[in-house]
């Protein structure tokens, strides 16, 4: 049975869970890192040296880094739509992931560390206020990308999906002024309605 090592509210384990449980896959969570600890352990440390979650176990092979493990998963596992059948769609899928983890994720860092993690007194407004701006303009070219397109890759979810749709649920769920962006939220929507988004994504944020 795989396991994943890694806190249910850490995003990248979200994005883990996520995937699995929308492939009806087996999967063990175990509590690591945040309040739970653990994440700084020996033997954690063996498998992961980053100290950081999630870690998958597939029995004796480990693997550590989100994008890697879903692309893992998707292959030895997936099946359409979530794992792109051919090499272009598999391609596309990793250009939008790399893009969300280059380009987006350090903006929404910002954000959500600012605004869930940081207490008001102590808050930096204008690294909050740039992260936004920024972030609102690269919500806006994937809502571009979403213009007549059910999901980020086409008319049926795909792994593409999975870092931009655990993320859109935390910048809708913080308290900043975002872009009226259409398509965003129509996809937005599409997500809240599948019972592994719920399960797995949908919980407040600490
Ligand atoms: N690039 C890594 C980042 C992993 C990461 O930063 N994980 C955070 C949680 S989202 C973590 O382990 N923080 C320490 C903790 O939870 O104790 C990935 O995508 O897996």
């Amino acid at each position: 049975m795989l396991r994943v090592l890694g806190r249910r509210t850490s995003v990248n384990v979200q994005k883990v869970m996520w995937l699995a449980a929308e492939l009806d896959l087996e999967i063990e969570r175990v509590d690591i890192g945040g309040p739970f600890g653990g994440n700084d352990d020996p033997d954690y440390l063996s498998k992961n040296p980053n100290g950081l979650v999630p870690t998958l176990e597939d029995g004796d092979f480990i693997l550590w880094e989100s994008h890697s493990i879903l692309r893992y998963i998707s292959e030895k596992y997936g099946r359409s739509p979530w794992s792109p059948e051919d090499e272009t769609g598999r391609a596309l899928a990793s250009q939008w992931m790399d893009w969300y983890l280059t380009k987006l994720h350090p903006h929404m860092t910002v954000i959500f560390w600012q605004l869930i993690r940081t207490a008001p007194e102590d808050r930096d407004v204008d690294a909050v206020n740039a992260a936004v701006e920024q972030a609102g303009q690269l919500w806006a070219l994937l809502d571009n990308q979403l213009d007549g397109s059910d999901y980020v890759n086409g008319p049926a979810p795909t792994i593409a999906d999975i870092p931009v749709g655990c993320s859109v649920s935390r910048w809708y769920a913080m308290d900043v002024e975002r872009p009226s962006l259409p398509n965003l939220e129509a996809w937005h929507q599409r997500l809240q309605e599948r019972p592994a988004y719920q399960d797995h994504v949908m919980m407040p944020l600490t």
